[in-house]
């Protein structure tokens, strides 16, 4: 029989003593550090979405305990999981991770997205110490206030919608291989050749139109409100720049790009791309989910 001590982990518990912050329940010697970010930032993880890299996600969250966690939208997919339940171990455990981080003192902030919606009605509350507020105020540590906020509601602004379907290069090459299954149906009917990559070729054009739109759209905002930058998510488009002297910045998302922002503890911000370890990248690329 298995004594007490070999069941916590034996040597773990020492490292779990002296451990402030965000120390992690499954590898007790490796979390138990303090914060070493002042704020990260992550949204459009589609959680209940078979593209949702969950994995990956819970290995970077271990290696990025901060002071501030927020929560930039579409962080739990509602719409895909009314139409068919998908929820595997992986998504569980970035629920319970997210809860155990604001147990241990990290103040969590969920800003909801369209494809989590259903939150927005709770506004103002507080569920197991995680906040969720539509629209929050992020101060640096050298006083730049950005404005945080999912994005969506910028769809409405921008005209031509139409980027939705074609975010992805995996959706791409996928069109790719289906354009030459539908050319070789096509010359069996005595068809002649079309090509459905040059017709996405225009599509994907004005896909990137769509994505300088949004972002200045945002950033316009942004500025128009009095703030020094922006943070949001949405398009799946991790970026950090000016846009007229107003910061825009972009954490991407968990589906794709597997990126976040972080602010460091002098207040310096940075995108970072997350690169799993071998044990945790998928197998073969699948069909995701966009926005
Ligand atoms: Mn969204």
């Amino acid at each position: 029989m298995r004594t007490a001590f070999e069941a916590l982990g034996g040597w773990g518990q020492v490292g779990n003593l002296s451990a402030g912050f965000e120390t992690d329940d499954e590898h007790p010697n490796e979390g138990g550090e303090r914060p070493r970010f002042r704020a990260v930032f992550i949204s459009d993880l589609h959680l209940g979405t078979a593209g949702c890299q969950a994995s990956a996600l819970l290995e970077f969250l271990k290696h990025h305990p901060s002071q501030t966690l927020y929560l930039v939208g579409d962080i739990i997919d509602g719409w895909q999981l009314r139409r068919k339940w998908f929820w595997p171990q992986a998504h569980n455990d970035v629920v319970q991770k997210l809860l155990r981080r604001a147990r241990k003192g990290c103040r969590v902030v969920f800003v909801p997205g369209n494809h989590d919606e259903f939150a927005r009605q709770f506004h103002g509350h507080n569920f197991g110490g995680i906040e969720v507020s539509n629209e929050a105020v992020h101060t640096t540590a050298d006083g730049q206030r950005l404005w945080v906020v999912h994005g969506d509601h910028f769809d409405g602004v921008i005209q031509c919608a139409k980027w939705l379907a074609y975010v992805g290069d995996n959706l791409y090459e996928f069109t790719l291989r289906l354009n030459r299954h539908l050319n070789s149906l096509r010359a069996r009917m005595g068809l002649p050749y079309w090509s459905l990559s040059q017709y996405l070729k225009h599509k994907v054009k004005s896909a990137l139109n769509y994505v300088t739109d949004f972002e200045r759209a945002v950033a316009a905002e942004a500025r128009h409100k009095g703030y020094q930058g922006v943070v949001c998510g949405h398009i799946h488009r991790p970026e950090m720049r000016h846009i007229d002297g107003t910061l825009y910045c972009n954490d991407g998302d968990w589906v794709e790009s597997l990126s976040a922002l972080v602010e460091h503890m002098d207040g310096r911000l940075e995108l970072v791309h997350w690169t799993p370890s071998i044990a945790e990248r998928p197998s073969e690329p699948q069909l995701r989910q966009t926005a």
